[in-house]
């Protein structure tokens, strides 16, 4: 028999002899050699026998082989995406009946250390990584640099993932972002941005994508910085935090609040609570925002 029909067999049964179960532990293995150190190399064995002169091939073409080893590469990937899914996206492949959640993902090329996070597998397809969500006004949002920078709160409640995370997150790819908001009334309403990412160092610098959708554009203008209430690195005289309570991208100072002041409703004061001006005024504190990411 000649060689390549011998390995395209062997591949063939592998596959059917593993099942996808067993392709999974064939990946977890994979994984573990991997990142085993090698350890010393041994005595060299005897030599071998002779092996038999070579076989011309016509029986089988190499782009059999090659789509056979493709279709191996493809449900590898496949078991690795359930071991260590990369992206919400992979959550909702793994678990398409489930709606959302919290969740460990591994975002990071060769980054062996998961992250939890909470996915929205539901809105517009699904596959959302959410980095921010109010809806009860149960955490506190006016806290400094080293909070926003790291993150705080519960990802089964009201949190803020963290902006260095942003930061390695949406630098690994193209990311789009989307803002979910409700009304004390029900009314729902959505800002989308075509692109989304956050710059390093201290800055932590917003760039985004042109807007679409209801609620209107309450990010604007791109490029700005960072500031936190120890912090002011917006682009007014004034402190933008102190006036608005709550770290975010201000400049002078802003169209949207989403870490404002959790009022739970209309409020007397200006442009203080958990608003998208464009959407319900600066009057209004919202019943839920959520800010969210998902790899394009
Ligand atoms: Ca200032």
């Amino acid at each position: 028999m000649c060689m390549i029909t011998t390995i395209k067999r062997k591949v063939q049964s592998v596959c059917k002899d593993l099942g996808e179960t067993g392709l999974e532990q064939l990946a977890t293995e994979l994984h573990k050699r991997l990142n085993q150190t090698e350890g010393p190399r041994g005595f060299p064995g005897p030599k071998g026998d002779k092996g038999d002169a070579a076989e011309q091939c016509e029986c089988d073409s190499e782009t059999e082989l090659r789509n056979a080893m493709q279709q191996l590469q493809e449900r590898l990937a496949k078991a690795e995406a359930s071991l260590r899914p990369k992206s919400c996206q992979d959550v909702a492949f793994n678990h398409p009946n489930d709606t959302g959640g919290v969740y460990t993902i591994y975002p990071l090329t060769g980054g062996r250390q998961g992250i939890k996070v909470y996915c929205d597998l539901v809105t517009d397809g699904g596959g959302w990584l959410v980095f921010q969500k109010r809806k009860d006004g149960s955490e506190n949002f006016n806290r400094g640099w080293v909070d926003y920078v790291n993150g705080f709160g519960k990802l089964d409640g009201e949190f803020w993932l963290g902006l260095e995370k942003l930061h390695l997150i949406t630098n690994s790819g193209d990311y789009e972002m989307r803002v979910d908001m409700e009304d004390f009334e029900d009314t729902k309403a959505y800002a989308y941005y075509g692109k989304f990412s956050v710059g390093s160092g201290t800055d932590y610098s917003l760039t985004q994508g042109s807007y679409s959708g209801l609620a209107g554009d309450g990010l604007k203008p791109t490029g700005a910085r960072f500031s936190t209430k120890d912090r002011d690195q917006d682009t007014s005289s004034d402190n933008c935090v102190q006036l608005f309570k709550g770290g975010w991208w201000f400049t002078r100072c802003h169209d949207g609040n989403p870490n404002g002041y959790y009022y739970g409703g209309a409020h007397d004061s200006y442009a203080d609570g958990v608003c998208w001006a464009p959407f319900r005024g600066y009057y209004y504190s919202l019943k839920t925002m959520e800010l969210k990411i998902r790899k394009k």
